[in-house]
This record gives C-alpha cells, structure tokens and sequence, in this order.
C-alpha cells in the first residue's frame, strides 16, 4: 500500500526548521543582501531607497519561510511589494520587487518568530 506522500513531506520540513542541513556550508550571502542565521536575519533593520528591491539569502544551514509581517506573523501591508510566503532552503535567494510608495516595512519568518527584520524606504 502507497503512503500518501504528505507523510514524509511533513516531517521533512519540520526536519529543515530545526536542524542543520548536512554537507557542504552555505553560500555566504553577498554584500547588500540580507543573510540568515539559525533564527534570525543577519540584520534587525535595512534602509534602502524607493523603486529599490531586497535580496533576501538563506545562508543558514535551516530552512525558513518568508513573508511580509512580523514576529513570525504572516500579513500583508499596504505599499509592501512582498505579498507571499516563501520558502528558503539552505543556498536560496529571494528578491522582492521593487519597495516603490516610502515607508516602514517588515519580512518575518512563519517558522522563528524572533525572525523579522525592518526595512525603511527612503525618496
Ligand atoms: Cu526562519
């Protein structure tokens, strides 16, 4: 009899949230970019400015689930271009459209809720 395949699927990413992948270290995330660590950004805050865009790199050794919000809270707010949730393996990188309308933003992650870094736009 075939198990259905969420049976492994499952446990596989609760594996990734909260233990360390296996092999080779992860790509360091390059410079401008914002890089992971266990359960945080490497950065608390980024400024960057209008119709620019954020590199978000996983260089941690888990994996995180990225979205607009904070505190591990997934929610959408008005003028933040970042509209889903994102899955971060080890060695992914994510880059948001363009921050066009200057303000406040925050990208947490669904799985560590310390997890959320600021981002002010700037004219
Ligand atoms: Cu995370």
């Amino acid at each position: 009899m075939a198990l259905p395949r969420v049976l492994f699927a499952v446990p596989l990413i609760v594996a990734g949230a909260f233990l360390p992948a296996a092999g080779a270290a992860p790509v360091q995330a390059p410079t401008g970019a914002v890089g992971m660590i266990h359960e945080d950004f490497s950065v608390k805050e980024v400024q960057i400015h209008r119709g620019e865009t954020l590199t978000l790199v996983n260089d941690s050794r888990y994996m995180h689930i990225i979205g607009p919000g904070r505190d591990g809270t997934l929610a959408e707010a008005t003028g933040e271009p970042m509209r889903h949730r994102v899955l971060m393996p080890t060695n992914d990188s994510y880059t948001t459209p363009p921050f066009n309308v200057p303000g406040t933003y925050y990208i947490t992650c669904s799985m560590h809720p310390e997890m959320t870094v600021k981002i002010v736009v700037t004219d």
